[in-house]
């Protein structure tokens, strides 16, 4: 009988835990770190994602947006993917961009709880496809929940960053014109290029 209670009691401890954690690590996104600039939120379902998704983060503060970085996963942590898109609108992000490599679902299923645009971003994470498992899975998209998807690798963290940028830059004059700039010192880049081989 006394087992019987010990186990129940810690069973209910725990999950009474793991609610609060939950909310720990997502309500106001860890509170205060939303700034006016943390409109975008960069979320990869690993650590390993960090490598490729460093140069997302790196795109966006480029142009004077820091981002809030979050490690979560769709898989492994469901309930804070949940309340994460769930409380990310309220949190005053705009945009969410999510990294995913093999069955990549993190990007749908925050797309899924949340109003948000959400760009996805598929990863090579090894294990013999190359990233077309991600791809597929962030891009075909069920018709009603859109996810945005970037290509594979570094190329589309990139993109995605930019990606992001201009759709604020739609009611921002401040980075529509940082784009016009970046957009002119590309240009520039590729036909100093192209000169150099004369
Ligand atoms: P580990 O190296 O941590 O095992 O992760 C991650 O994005 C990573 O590329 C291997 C790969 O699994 C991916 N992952 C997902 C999700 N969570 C983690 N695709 C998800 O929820 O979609």
């Amino acid at each position: 009988m006394i087992m019987v209670w010990f186990g129940t009691a810690k069973y209910f401890k725990r999950f009474e835990r793991k609610k609060q954690m939950a909310s720990e690590k997502t309500s106001s996104a860890r509170h205060g770190e939303v700034s006016n600039r943390s409109q975008v939120a960069v979320v990869m379902g690993s650590d390993r994602d960090m490598e490729v998704m460093r140069s997302c983060i790196d795109m966006l503060k480029d142009f004077g947006i820091k981002p809030i970085v979050r490690i979560i996963s769709a898989h492994r942590t469901p309930e804070i993917a949940a309340e994460f898109a769930q409380n990310a609108a309220e949190n005053g992000i705009k945009i969410i961009i999510a990294a995913a490599g093999m069955a990549a679902h993190l990007a749908g299923a925050l797309a899924a709880r949340t109003t948000l645009p959400v760009i996805g971003v598929p990863l090579n994470s090894g294990g013999g496809f190359g990233g077309i498992d991600a791809l597929f899975s962030t891009v075909q998209m069920p018709p009603g929940v859109p996810v945005a998807t970037m290509a594979i690798g570094k190329a589309g963290a990139k993109n995605a960053a930019i990606f992001a940028v201009q759709i604020l830059a739609l009611t921002d004059k401040e980075l529509e014109k940082k784009l016009f700039d970046f957009k002119k010192s590309q240009e520039k880049n590729v036909i100093d290029k192209d000169s150099s081989l004369k």
